[in-house]
């Protein structure tokens, strides 16, 4: 698709969701260090997320996470979101922070816990019908430390029995998107550890489960994209959690870490359809702004996936397929990897600037003195952050 005019339309119409966290307090287990102008509630931090939708043009919608975005009236959060030119995106549930879930929390071998747990997902999709949010993103630490600590089978049985359950209670326009982690918390078992458990459990729910791949859940040297190319063309792939790691599930900024694997990842996607809307792929973004500035970090993001994006819509797919029909392994890595090289921040910029907006975005943020403001004005309250 080197045709320039629809590349241009494609990268115009690429909306990324970013998380309601990454404009939170965090870090890893041995320091969550504060920054200045932190939102102390879901509101601040949609205020923030407007801040990165008007510079980019292409972060409309903002992932919530429960409770840490717990509010009395999430109808009004959802007016607030729309006042700011936002949309709710993904409804993420939090069963990972509870006393109650040491030993799990749909898998828990106590049924009283398995119960608060599944209440806890019911309760989320009733913030989904709040909000007019389509999508429940599960992630699930669940999992053990020790061989013989638990059955592993036996658990399945229970987790499947709690997706089922909600499964029942999602509406028609609403689904599922069930996220897969190799490790941690859980560092002998996690029950959802890979793509072939998430698929299969999402196989057998029925079309309104799909997979979500977050980028840093695999381990080191995982095929990211042969996972992407299999549940897209099963259409099964809901959507992507962004991020980049170094070693495990670094939660850095997205194509920070390995731009190659981003550009791969997004190849696939482009090729087997889904950009188009109607695929249904939620682009987000799961990351941690530990000692970067947050909201200049998210945009960032989003610029290095428009960037990722760009590059796959540059393959000469013409060129690709003559050159793998022919079997001529070379030309065929040549054709994309000439699209990787190109340069396209000139074409981006091209696209921003005839849709109104700055070149750059980052200057165009900077330039709002928004990062000064909100550390004048947010003080006192409590930071938000992942209360762990
Ligand atoms: C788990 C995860 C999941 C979210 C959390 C913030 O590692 O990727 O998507 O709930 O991060
Ligand atoms: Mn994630």
């Amino acid at each position: 698709m080197t045709d320039r005019s629809a590349v241009k339309d494609a990268l115009r119409a690429q909306r990324i969701e970013t998380p309601s966290w990454g404009y939170g307090n965090s870090g890893t287990r041995f320091k969550v260090f504060a920054q200045p102008g932190v939102p102390r509630d879901p509101f601040e931090k949609l205020a923030d997320a407007a801040q990165v939708h008007a510079a980019t043009g292409a972060a409309p919608k903002v992932s919530l996470h429960i409770p840490w975005d717990k509010v009395e009236d999430y109808a009004a959060l959802s007016a607030h979101a729309r006042g700011l030119g936002l949309e709710i995106g993904a409804i993420n549930a939090n069963v990972f922070q509870d006393d109650d879930y040491k030993l799990g929390s749909v898998t828990n071998p106590d049924p009283r816990v398995r119960r608060k747990a599944v209440d806890h997902l019911l309760e989320c999709v009733d913030i989904m019908d709040a909000t007019g949010s389509t999508d429940l993103k599960l992630w699930f630490s669940d999992g053990t430390n020790y061989p013989g600590q638990d059955d592993t089978s036996t658990r399945q049985g229970r987790l499947a029995d709690a997706l089922a359950e909600v499964y029942e209670r999602l509406g028609d326009d609403q689904r599922i998107l069930l996220e897969y982690k190799l490790f941690e918390p859980a560092f002998y078992t996690m029950d959802v550890p890979d793509w072939g458990t998430a698929y299969a459990h999402c196989l057998r729910l029925g079309p309104k489960a799909t997979v979500v791949v977050d980028t840093g859940h695999h381990a080191p040297g995982t095929n990211i994209e042969f996972i992407v190319a299999f549940l897209l063309r099963e259409g099964k792939l809901g959507g992507f959690d962004f991020n980049s790691r170094f070693y495990a599930d670094d939660d850095l900024m997205a194509g920070a870490a390995d731009p190659f694997q981003l550009f791969r990842i997004m190849h696939e996607v482009v090729k087997n359809g889904g950009l188009a809307p109607e695929t249904g792929v939620a682009f987000m973004l799961d990351q941690c702004h530990n000692i970067e500035a947050k909201i200049p970090a998210v945009i960032r993001s989003v610029m290095n996936v428009q960037e990722a994006t760009a590059k796959a819509l540059l393959v000469d797919t013409g060129a690709l397929t003559a050159a793998q029909d022919a079997g001529d392994v070379l030309a065929a890595n040549e054709v994309l990897m000439d699209a990787y090289s190109t340069d396209v921040r000139p074409l981006l910029a091209e696209v921003r600037a005839e849709a109104g907006l700055d070149p750059n975005p980052l200057a165009a943020y900077r330039a709002t003195g928004w990062a000064d403001k909100i550390a004048a004005e947010r003080v006192g309250g409590h930071q938000a952050g992942w209360g762990a």
